[in-house]
């Protein structure tokens, strides 16, 4: 029996795995109780983790695409290592360093993510490296930085939300994205406190509201500007606070003064009586936490929307008071910690900043090389891939823990892209969509066959033990990176071993925002988790943040004035409606993990519609409907339902699809997509029924 934790998401609940052996080398997976942030309970998700073990179709081989059939053949390790290694070093010296390119994940562990920054810097020298946390929670990292100075998605203890009294959940359908946190939302409202939320779809998060607001999506930026202006106009703005802990309120006092109610209504759909309704209970509670998640996050003014709702919970005094504040909830596995250890393009371990010299020689020393050896920043996410294969760009891509044919926005060109390289390689457990397309496809241990620590979304640095071995032929992430490392003849070496890695990683981190220092496996072991930063071994950790200052130069949160722009893409008369995408409870990010475990369901795409939309083109539940972009289209069935805008459509993005319609737009700051947002037409098709009922046939652009 293995205490650890889950594969998939942020909440990163604890659970017991039991080795039940037998053919399929079986793990049961049992409750932890113990384990405080999810107290024994696990979603559906979580309960069939073990599914992946022992199927059929796990990879167990290194493949290599072989010249004369163009299909993937099985290898030898050291065949697949010595090519790759042969290629890259040949490109380096005919193309410069920069011809190489790493893609990472934000579900890789801290000693994976530390270990593949490293990697890029030292082994291949490129500064192209980047990662699918600049698609997660990019826009709330870079508005946290420039808000509070530091950007770690809750700096309180998710618990905490019990404690509050109002509680404005913006963009977050969190009973389906982290089902236990659920529980939270139900014990507050029992002690008499209030829910709030705001999403263009009635979603089971806002069957759990005492106020739902459903504005148009992308304008939940002019919601908070109109939300300010009541606040400010009805003398609820704690000026105390605000002169004591804030710079910059008058500019934000003057930028809001023109969004009256009705404007609002407006721009968002959402009433004038009910924008007063929301700003009446906020003014009159001593405890108000706003919380962010993707729905107001994943746009290009994604920045701009998270700053415009911080402004609404300084403004009222609650950052840094207890139980109450702004916060983002963070979204993969390890999305904190995997944004704090140098798989970004513009950093280096402990969230220091890869163009600071001081940050660039602490790190040099730590790995053991001169400090003008260390490149530069490089490339964020989409605008690497957007330069695969052209002139100038990367010839070589090397992929660790993300989809990209499925989840990248405008995926059709980005598919393009990676079909330009002269070399893409694949490290995954199975034969992702992206893996696939390949010329070398490494097969990698899944989680409980390894361990490694991950950072949840309170900043929780959690352990996950190795609870089984892995299947023969199956070799870590870190043992893939230091095989290559040793074979471009790195100036350093690269370990295998975990602990030993977060021991370095630690060092790295020191002094650094987010310092781990003080952190090791047995303390996490003990102490169900530690809160960083935490600079040495007698420290306790920092499960909350700003009770007396904030981490900026002088401890003073910064003010943004902002103001509304609205999506890239607007509806028109050949696009007339809002296509918005996210998730369904059942199924995990591109689903490559979770379409394949058996009893998860796995229906295909769908278009989610209401009733009124529904019966103007002429569709009924269920029928055929195609939806197109100005980039592609995508054929699936109607689910008509009367909880979602008339004006807006919804299309999971768990499968191959929903990204061919999604827009490339970036937010100017974070280089965040504009995944929520875009303008769509749709038209019914002909039933087509088999005995299975609609088919959701998918065609490309
Ligand atoms: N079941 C499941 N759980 C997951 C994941 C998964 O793939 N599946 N992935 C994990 C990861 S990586 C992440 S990032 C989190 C994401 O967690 P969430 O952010 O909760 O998930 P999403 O479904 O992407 O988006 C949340 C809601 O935003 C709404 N929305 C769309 N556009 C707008 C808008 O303009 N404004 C507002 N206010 N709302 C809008 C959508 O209708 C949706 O209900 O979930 C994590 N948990
Ligand atoms: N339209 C639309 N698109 C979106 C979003 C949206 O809301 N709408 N959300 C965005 C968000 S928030 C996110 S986080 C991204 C996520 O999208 P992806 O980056 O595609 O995430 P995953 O599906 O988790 O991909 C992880 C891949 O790595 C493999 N893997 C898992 N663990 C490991 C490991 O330890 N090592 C290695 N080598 N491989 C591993 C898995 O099998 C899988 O193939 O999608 C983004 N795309
Ligand atoms: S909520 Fe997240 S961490 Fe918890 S069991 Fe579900 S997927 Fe796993
Ligand atoms: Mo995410």
């Amino acid at each position: 029996m293995t205490n650890t934790h889950c594969p998939y998401c942020s909440l990163q609940c604890g659970m017991t795995l039991t080795a039940a052996g037998g053919a399929r080398a079986a793990l049961e997976v049992q409750a932890w109780p113990e384990f405080p942030v999810n107290e024994g309970a696990l979603c559906r998700k979580g309960w069939t983790a073990a599914g992946l073990r022992g199927h059929r179709e796990r990879l167990t081989t290194p493949l290599v695409r072989d010249l004369a059939t163009g299909e993937l053949r099985a290898t030898g390790w050291d065949e697949a290592l010595d090519l790759v290694a042969g290629q890259l070093s040949a490109m380096r010296s005919e193309h410069g360093p920069d011809s190489v390119a790493v893609f990472g994940g934000g579900g890789l562990t801290n000693e994976k993510a530390y270990q593949l920054g490293k990697f890029a810097r030292v082994a291949l020298g490129t500064s192209q490296i980047d990662y699918n946390g600049r698609w997660c929670m990019s826009s709330a990292a870079s508005a946290g930085n420039k808000a509070f100075g530091i950007d770690r998605g809750l700096p309180f203890p998710l618990a905490d939300i019990e404690q509050t009294d109002v509680l404005v959940l913006v963009g977050s359908n969190l009973a389906e994205t982290m089902p236990p946190a659920a529980r939270h939302l139900d014990r507050l409202r029992e002690r008499g406190g209030r829910v709030v939320v705001i999403d263009p779809r009635r979603t089971s998060t806002a069957d759990r509201a005492d106020q739902f607001l459903q504005p148009v999506p992308g304008t939940d930026l002019a919601l908070a500007l109109g939300l300010l202006h009541l606040l400010e106009a009805s003398g609820a703005v704690d000026e105390e606070y605000v002169a004591a802990r804030t710079v910059g309120f008058d500019d934000v006092r003057r930028s809001v003064a023109g969004w009256w109610p009705e404007r609002v209504e407006r721009v968002t759909g959402v009433a004038a009586g009910e924008l007063r309704e929301l700003a009446d209970l906020l003014a009159s509670s001593e405890r108000v936490m706003v919380l962010t998640a993707r729905g107001a996050e994943q746009h290009s003014q994604g920045t701009d929307t998270v700053l415009a709702w911080i402004n609404v919970a300084l403004a009222l005094g609650m950052c840094g008071k207890e139980h109450a504040g702004y916060g983002c909830l963070t979204g993969q596995g390890n999305g904190q910690g995997g944004r704090e250890h140098g798989q970004k393009a513009d950093q280096l371990p402990g969230y220091r900043m890869i163009d600071d010299p001081e940050a660039r020689a602490h790190v040099a020393a730590v790995w053991g090389v001169q400090p003008e050896s260390l490149p530069g920043r490089g490339r964020s996410a989409y605008e690497l891939l957007d330069a695969l294969g052209t002139t100038g760009g990367p010839k070589a891509l090397l992929v660790f823990g993300s989809n990209i044919v499925v989840s990248a926005p405008n995926a059709t060109h980005v598919t393009q892209r990676l079909n330009d390289l002269d070399l893409l390689v694949v490290a995954d457990m199975v034969l992702s969509e992206t893996a696939a397309m390949a010329d070398v496809v490494f097969p990698v241990t899944q989680w409980a066959e390894e361990s490694g620590t991950m950072t949840n979304l309170e900043g929780r640095v959690i352990l996950r033990e190795r609870a089984a071995a892995p299947p023969a032929g199956v070799r870590s992430d870190l043992d893939v990176i230091a095989g290559l490392a040793t074979r471009l003849d790195s100036p350093v070496g690269f370990s295998v071993e975990p602990e030993e890695i977060f021991a370095e990683l630690g060092r790295a981190s020191a002094g650094g925002k987010a310092d781990y220092a003080g952190i090791d496996y047995a303390r996490i072991r003990a102490e169900h988790g530690v809160f960083w930063p935490c600079p040495t071994a007698a420290h306790p950790g920092t499960p909350r943040m700003f009770a007396d200052s904030f981490a900026t130069s002088d401890g003073l949160a910064r003010f943004h004035a902002v103001g509304h722009v609205g999506a890239a893409e607007q509806p028109c008369s050949d696009y007339p409606v809002h296509l918005t995408t996210g998730r369904v409870l059942s199924q995990y990010q591109s689903g490559a993990q979770t379409r394949r475990v058996r009893e998860l369901p796995d229906n295909g795409p769908f278009v989610e519609m209401h009733p009124m939309l529904a019966d103007r083109i002429g569709v009924i539940d269920g029928q055929s409907v195609r939806i197109a972009t100005r980039r592609g289209q995508l054929l699936a069935p109607a689910r008509v339902v009367p909880t979602i805008r008339p004006d807006t459509v919804f299309v999971p993005f768990h499968w191959v699809g929903a990204n061919r319609l999604t827009n490339d737009a970036l937010d100017p700051s974070s280089r965040m997509p504009e995944f929520k947002v875009c303008a769509a037409v749709l038209t019914a098709v002909p039933v087509s029924v088999t005995t299975s009922g609609v088919v959701p046939e998918v065609v490309g652009a």
